[in-house]
């Protein structure tokens, strides 16, 4: 989130759009009810389906499945046409202004630096032309036509009302009155917030619906604000903590990159990542990447990291390509890898396309399963009737299990959505023989170096080199795992300015990121937890909620990264003056003599506004992108693609394109694309979502869930009901081309028919939960139905649309 839960609160508008907030974060809902007695703010909800979010909402407008953009890209439209943005922020905090190289070109979907073999793209086009000083060029009066606001106001008009109706199925007087009720937050003293989750990520252009949602949010002057944001609801309760740590196969922690095979040259690696500021008088603050890398290097090999090895950067992988989930099912299914480690992780029924997930487990020599419960996957080859499809007389597969404690029996911090580190204890005792997975990972690492240092191997340094600083080698403890994220001086820290004062003595904890220095002097596993474990102690354990000014603002409970701020970009609540467009929920603003709160300024704390920097300082240019100039696979500005199994088989955005139906940049391997179907054979669009009343594939294995909610269904419309026959309660049997399932048919009115370019289009909704372990009645999974492709650009699978033949059984 770029804001947190309880600011939430603030808003005058909400838009739940791809998530469903009621149901899927009951808790964190609670401050949308309380924004709606409080503030009288106005809910919106945009789903497929009528959901118990829609039911307390003041306005349902329903969509097809992915195709957001098309509907939020109509919502740019509209504000721009309609003069709804707010003027003041736009012009000066965004790239509205900025010029754009002539040779950037957009045809029919697609951008200029097309590669159709390799499906990517050359992204050198898409950049701002330069200066003689080396800044990008701006036009202030917005008159060049090649400016940002320009090129967008041209890319978007072909996204009206009539189009919006045509593609997403939403009528178009629901449609307009989404757009004016969003409008009205285009003034300064008008908040509105957006929450979004997985009706947002699980697509192949998921990453870009996230950014068109961003724009909205920039041209109505939202973001940075208190009540405003982009504001995603992360699903694990300490998945937010699983990317700041770099988790992904791609990063590292604090949102560092992993060098690429190509980049063994440590200082290129270090100057392609610190950008240098493309305005005047601008800061950016990538600029200290060497500080935050070179820190994280000293905190892994400690005082084998010199500077004279580069901190040890030959130790760190360089990646031929990402390691995403859906790269490693394909290795596996090619038979390219030996063994997998599934921790806290149930492939068989969370990945897509079961049939492939089971073919590339089958393949493997060991399996290690680390989990309190037994999952699908940890018994992948047993035959489980006609819910599996393995014949397990042919599986080589050696099946280790680890039984793991759960949250509830370890003490350590989650990270929250709101980015707040919260330290909780331990509840109970793990059962059995259980063990913390800090403990297993720790026995297998030292099990490991033991190898590599009785029978060496091809470069055995990264590992041998590591620091192990821990008391009980086998058993770090939580704390000592966390201090050690915070960061500690290594030598005395001076004052960057009078050198002779000492900021930081040799072996103490460190203050803030901003102590970290790049000449090994300091350490720190994860430069934006910096702050988390200080002299004064664990500050996540902090449990004041005093919130003097009454807008949410407790800094005193627990603590945010980065730097216990709870609002991003909040130097743009404040004018250029500094003085907040919205007194009464300040956050920050310039006394004279610094910025000052309710929260921690996201800005230089002593640069005056007169100065003319730029509130955005984690962009080189200072200012929010609607022109994404690097960083997106399928260009600047977001387009419509259809999902890869759609109901059309055309792009109709861009009709006469077959390059462009659906995204050019998404990762699709051949197998996987063999394996999709067409309308011709499976008529109906399907989606798959979650229920309150379980989580994922555990609460099958606590008896009241299993009592509540006990077997698969499906959801289908009264329509789609009488096309095919079939009345509540009877058995349907659902088909994709990947295989099929049996359920129980739950006819209902929250699903309807839309009219798409004419054609009838039948939604179908399959929740997710059920397999065949724990207490429910054993079934098929989920997805043995949906497509193996990915996002563009996070690699995340496209489960929210693709195509079913939904028959009675
Ligand atoms: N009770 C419970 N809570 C959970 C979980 C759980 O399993 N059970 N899981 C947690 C996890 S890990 C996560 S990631 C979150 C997920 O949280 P959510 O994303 O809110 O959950 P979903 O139910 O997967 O999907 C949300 C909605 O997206 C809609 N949708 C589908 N396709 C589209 C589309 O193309 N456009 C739009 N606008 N909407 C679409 C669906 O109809 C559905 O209502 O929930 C977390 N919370
Ligand atoms: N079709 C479709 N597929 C989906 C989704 C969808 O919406 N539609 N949603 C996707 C999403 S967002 C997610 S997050 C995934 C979820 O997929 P998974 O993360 O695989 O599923 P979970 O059942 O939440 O968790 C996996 C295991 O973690 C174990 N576990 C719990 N606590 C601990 C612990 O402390 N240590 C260890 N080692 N294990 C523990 C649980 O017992 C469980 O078996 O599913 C994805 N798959
Ligand atoms: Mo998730």
């Amino acid at each position: 989130m770029t804001n947190h839960w309880v600011d939430i609160k603030n808003a005058d508008v909400i838009l739940v759009m791809g998530g469903n907030a009621a149901e899927a974060h009951p808790c964190g809902f609670k401050w949308v009810t309380e924004a709606k007695a409080h503030r009288k703010a106005r809910l919106i909800v945009v789903d497929p389906r009528f959901t118990r979010t829609a039911s307390v909402a003041d306005f349902y407008a329903p969509i097809r499945t992915g195709t957001d953009i098309v509907f939020l890209g109509g919502v740019i439209n509209y504000l721009l046409t309609h003069d709804k943005i707010q003027h003041e922020y736009v012009k000066n905090y965004t790239d509205f202004s900025f010029i754009v190289r002539e040779d950037f070109a957009f045809n029919e979907g697609i951008y200029s630096g097309y590669n159709p073999e390799k499906r990517n793209y050359d992204k050198s086009t898409w950049d701002y032309e330069r200066g003689d000083d080396g800044f990008a060029k701006v036009d202030p009066t917005l008159q060049h036509p090649r400016c940002v606001y320009n090129l967008m106001k041209q890319h978007y008009s072909r996204y009206t009302p009539e189009q919006v109706e045509k593609t997403c199925g939403t009528p178009k007087d629901k449609f307009l009155k989404v757009c004016e009720m969003l409008a009205s937050t285009a003034v300064p003293g008008r908040a509105g917030t957006i929450l979004y989750a997985l009706g947002w990520t699980h697509h192949s252009v998921g990453a870009q619906m996230i950014r068109t949602g961003a724009m909205v949010q920039l041209l109505l002057g939202n973001i940075g604000i208190a009540g405003g944001g982009m504001n995603a609801l992360r699903g694990h309760s300490n998945i937010q903590g699983l990317t700041d740590l770099g988790l992904m196969s791609n990063l590292l922690p604090g949102y560092m990159t992993l060098p690429m095979e190509g980049e063994q040259d440590y200082e290129a690696y270090i100057t392609k990542r610190a950008a240098q500021p493309l305005r005047p008088n601008q800061l950016s603050y990538w600029k200290n990447y060497r500080a935050f890398h070179v820190s994280f290097m000293k905190s892994w090999w400690g005082d084998n990291a010199t500077a004279e090895n580069n901190f040890g950067f030959d130790y760190l992988p360089k990646l031929d390509k990402s390691y995403d989930m859906l790269q490693v099912f394909e290795l596996m299914a090619q038979g390219k890898m030996n063994g997998y480690i599934a921790q806290g992780f149930n492939p068989l029924a969370a990945a897509p396309n079961k049939a492939k997930i089971s073919l590339g487990l089958s393949k493997l020599k060991w399996l290690v399963i680390m989990d309190p419960l037994a999952t699908e996957t940890s018994e992948f080859w047993k035959n489980f009737g006609e819910f599996n499809d393995v014949d397990p007389a042919k599986i080589q597969t050696e099946v280790f299990r680890l039984p793991t404690s759960c949250f509830a029996e370890e003490r350590g911090s989650l990270v929250s959505s709101s980015r707040v580190l919260q330290w909780h204890w331990q509840g109970a005792q793990p059962p059995g023989e259980a063990r913390s997975d800090l403990e297993i990972m720790s026995g297998l690492w030292l099990r490991m170096r033991q190898a590599y240092r009785e029978k060496g191997g091809k470069y055995p340094d990264p590992i041998l080199k590591m620091t192990w600083p821990y008391a009980d080698p086998e058993s770090p403890t939580p704390e000592e795992i966390a201090m050690e994220f915070n960061g500690k001086a290594l030598a005395d820290v001076t004052d960057p300015v009078d050198k002779t004062r000492v900021i930081a003595k040799k072996g103490e904890q460190l203050a803030s990121f901003a102590q970290l220095r790049d000449d090994g002097s300091t350490a720190s596993g994860c430069w934006i937890f910096c702050g988390s474990w200080t002299q004064a102690g664990n500050q996540m354990g902090r449990r004041d909620n005093s919130d003097p000014t009454g807008i949410g603002q407790t800094l005193g409970w627990a603590w945010a990264w980065p730097a216990n701020r709870r609002v991003l970009y909040n130097r743009a609540s404040c004018d250029l003056a500094g003085k907040p467009f919205d007194p009464t929920r300040k956050l920050i603003a310039w006394n004279g003599k610094t910025w000052s709160g309710p929260d921690i300024p996201d800005f230089k704390a002593d640069e005056p506004p007169e100065n003319g920097m730029n509130p955005f300082i984690m962009n080189a240019e200072g200012v929010a992108r609607f022109f994404a100039r690097d960083g997106m696979n399928e260009g600047p500005f977001p387009v419509h693609y259809e999902p890869f199994e759609n109901p059309l088989g055309y792009n109709p955005l861009y009709p006469n394109t077959k390059e462009a139906v659906s995204n050019p940049a998404a990762r699709v391997f051949p197998d996987d694309r063999a394996a999709f179907g067409t309308a011709k054979d499976f008529p109906h669009t399907a989606t798959t979502y979650r229920l309150t009343e379980h989580f994922h594939y555990w609460t099958k294995h606590a008896r009241m869930n299993a009592i509540i909610q006990p077997e698969q269904f499906v959801e289908i419309g009264e329509e789609l009901a009488k096309e095919v026959g079939v009345v509540a309660g009877d058995r349907v049997k659902v088909s994709s081309n990947r295989g099929h399932i049996v359920a129980v048919a739950v006819v209902t009115k929250r699903i309807r028919t839309l009219t798409i370019e004419g054609k009838k289009v039948q939604t179908v909704g399959l929740p997710l939960h059920w397999g065949f372990k724990g207490l429910t009645q054993p079934g098929y999974l989920v997805n043995t139905l949906t497509p193996s492709v990915g996002d563009g650009n996070s690699q995340t699978p496209e489960f929210k649309s693709f195509l079913v033949k939904v028959e009675k059984a």
